[in-house]
């Protein structure tokens, strides 16, 4: 590791409060992070790993809209069910706290002030939209209105979702508030700005000479951005969910939610080692890693360094190895299609089989490109690589032993018969994972990992002890021998992938291990050599109360000729993996097809021929008169020019839309519907209208305006 640091301090990027977690999110930040945590603490290395919840920003407050609760129901909702799905998965943060904590926005609050008395910041003030029914103004999320590119009259202003434009709510025909659906004026308003262009010349120098080795996709996208050249940015939002600016006069603003959001890390440090924290944010022998996916490059490596510049008493983050994106059955994750698999739900469908997604997720990892998951491929990990050569591996080794040398190590091995060769092969796999976990090629690191597993089960394969048995035991017992010391190996090296079953592994072989310090106890805590009992007893090994004293394995004992000497006793053979069937893969994707159906809309109805379709006299026609039909909430009654005569259609479209938006809209129906008395009005026809997957409908037009009564087949 490099000498110039005495710590390592890593961050996963904090996950918005306003879902559970996906596997796309431990693809991309917290399996990876896991894994070079466990192996810096094995090397001994002084780790802290922090992590928390990111509770403000404008999408949690949607959602309280739309739920009808308040923005920290929505947090303190989440906050619980992604803090306990990490730790069901064995993500071992340090602390895993959220930034509606106190000491957070203490913490943001002095980083904020600080910025604001030094002069860092510039003010505008800028023309933005007021609605003023809620008095308030608002984010352009929720200003919604017709998409210039689209004609998709509930665009958002800031994106359209239904045809993926980036816009600007000036460029929405028609703004409105989502909020109150009520009309938008334009009022100024104040806020406060970095001038991130101001610290380009920096920025170019830290990244892009001095941070070359950063992976290829993170350098590659802050240099495109310092190219593009940078602009101010907003660091305070009108709303009324958020940090509150520590400025006298700014009532009504918060803190941006990016802005609080990265300081988030220092505050998490601060209150999980309230004495300490600042020797691991202050001191230049700190190395800081940040954790995240690729869409938050620029605010880790440039926006939050520029805030940590300006404020001038941080240290700056030493990497940032940012992941692809993780796809899933060949579709990107999507939280609003529901197109996920979410991490709560995993636990509960596979109890005991952790280890089973850490292991693909990490097999899979999008380091360096976007990559797919699908159960296809996790099944046949499991039952092809787990099962068959790491569990079938330890399985033969350790129940052999049991059948042949009563469960203990063999002991005084022929030094001539045990297999040297077999047995150097285990620290070059070891020399190459190091330098893999070191340089967050964690893809490549497992492959050498699951290499010894391999060089061992075809060791076993190979020499066939329980053929030697019969005829040789000294043969038997050297062979045996060496198998248990790769066994022990492996509980060594996977560790930091597999923490669920190295620890079994480690049961089986009634061993151990020192998996070096962590903070979660706070200031001081002690450094931990654990094993835990049958019950999940964290039992420090050797310790009084585990009545028995296990040897040790540490890091540095991985690929030494001896890990356990002749006469150690084993514990229970235990199944390490187990086959996942098809039938459980097949309920799997009947939910992923389920979603599917419900995200794509209705399905097909039964054919007809093109003889019935004709019989279909579908019409172009104008709405001349609309009023609602009284004692009714959904229906309107209209009268309509069909270019050949004058009718009555009702219609259930009150809710959307007002008979004055009617009047002169051009319509398609089908107009020789045979005739129906509705609320006592009789209706001649139907309107043709598409209905949207959050269930409104649209009028089918003509692209550009025709002659009424014109035929449509
Ligand atoms: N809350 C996660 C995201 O953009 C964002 C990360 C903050 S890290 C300071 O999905
Ligand atoms: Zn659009």
């Amino acid at each position: 590791m490099d000498k110039r640091f005495k710590r390592t301090l890593v961050t996963g990027a904090l996950p918005y409060a306003n879902g559970p977690v996906h596997i796309g999110h431990l693809a991309g930040v917290y399996v990876p992070a896991d894994i070079y945590v466990r192996y810096l603490r094995l090397r001994g290395e002084d780790v802290l790993y922090v992590c928390g919840s990111d509770e403000h920003g404008v999408p949690i407050t949607i959602k309280a809209k739309k739920q009808g609760v308040s923005p920290q129901d929505i947090v303190d909702k989440y906050h619980k069910i992604i803090r306990d799905s990490f730790s069901g998965l064995g993500i071992n943060f340090d602390i895993y706290s959220r930034t509606t904590s106190e000491v957070h926005e203490k913490t943001a609050s002095e980083f904020f002030r600080k910025l604001y008395e030094n002069g860092k910041f510039i003010t505008k003030e800028t023309e933005q939209y007021y609605d003023e029914e809620s008095g308030t103004f608002l984010a352009d999320r929720y200003i919604v209105g017709t998409c210039p590119k689209c004609g998709n009259p509930d665009a958002y202003g800031d994106q359209c979702e239904k045809c993926g434009s980036t816009l600007s709510p000036e460029e929405l025909g028609n703004p409105r508030s989502s909020l109150s659906g009520g009309r938008l004026v334009k009022k100024n308003t104040t806020h406060w700005y970095l001038p991130l262009d101001e610290y380009e010349p920096w920025l170019r120098e830290w990244i892009l000479e001095n941070h070359k080795e950063w992976k290829t996709n993170v350098y590659g996208q802050c240099k495109s951005w310092l190219d593009g050249g940078l602009q101010p940015r907003a660091v305070s939002r009108d709303l009324d969910w958020g940090i509150p600016l520590p400025v006298e006069g700014t009532e009504g603003k918060v803190m941006y939610v990016w802005f609080d959001a990265p300081i988030g890390y220092i505050s998490n440090t601060r209150e999980l080692l309230p004495e300490s924290w600042e020797k691991w944010w202050k001191s230049d022998d700190t190395r800081i890693v940040n954790f995240i996916g690729k869409d938050n490059i620029v605010f880790h490596c440039i926006v939050f360094p520029s805030m940590c510049r300006a404020e001038g008493g941080y240290v700056l983050t030493d990497n940032v190895p940012a992941n692809e994106f993780l796809n899933l059955e060949g579709d990107k994750i999507s939280t609003s299609k529901e197109w996920a698999i979410w991490l709560q739900d995993y636990l509960k469908d596979f109890p005991g089989q952790e280890d089973v997604l850490r292991y693909v997720l990490c097999a899979n990892a999008p380091e360096t490109k976007d990559n797919d998951f699908t159960w296809k491929d996790f099944q046949a990990r499991n039952n092809n690589e787990l099962v068959a050569v790491f569990g079938n591996f330890v399985n033969r080794a350790v129940v052999l032993t049991q059948k042949y040398f009563g469960g203990a190590v063999p002991g005084n091995p022929k030094p001539a018969d045990i297999d040297a060769e077999t047995l150097a092969r285990i620290p070059e796999c070891r020399r190459a994972m190091e330098s893999y976990l070191e340089t967050f090629h964690f893809r490549e690191a497992l492959k050498e990992a699951m290499d010894m597993a391999r060089i061992g089960n075809k060791y076993i394969s190979d020499t066939e002890p329980w053929k030697t048995a019969k005829t040789d035991m000294d043969r038997t017992a050297s062979i045996l021998y060496t198998s248990l010391q790769i066994c022990a190996d492996l509980a060594v090296a996977f560790e930091p992938f597999l923490p669920f079953s190295a620890e079994k592994l480690r049961n089986i072989l009634r061993v151990g291990i020192d998996a070096g310090r962590d903070y979660r106890a706070g200031e001081g805590s002690p450094t931990v050599n654990f094993y835990k009992d049958g019950e999940g007893r964290a039992l420090h090994t050797g310790s009084p109360e585990s009545g028995e004293d296990r040897p040790v394995l540490t890091w540095e004992m991985l690929g030494a000729p001896e890990l356990l000497s002749p006469g150690h006793r084993l514990g229970e053979a235990v199944l390490l993996f187990s086959k996942i069937e098809d039938s459980v893969i097949e309920a799997q994707t009947a939910r992923l097809d389920e979603i599917r159906r419900k995200h794509s809309g209705t399905p097909q109805k039964a054919e007809c021929t093109f003889e019935e379709f004709g019989k279909m006299d579908i019409r172009t026609a104008t709405v001349l008169e609309a009023e609602r039909v009284p004692k009714t909430d959904k229906l309107l009654k209209l009268t309509i020019d069909t270019g050949f005569d004058r009718r009555t259609i009702v219609s259930g479209i009150a809710e959307q839309y007002s008979p004055e938006e009617m009047v002169g809209k051009q319509i398609c129906i089908l107009a020789n519907l045979k005739p129906r008395v509705i609320k006592g009005i009789e209706s001649r026809g139907m309107i043709l209208m598409a209905k949207q997957q959050d269930g409104r409908m649209r009028f089918v037009t003509p692209h550009e305006s025709v002659s009424d009564g014109a035929e449509i087949s």
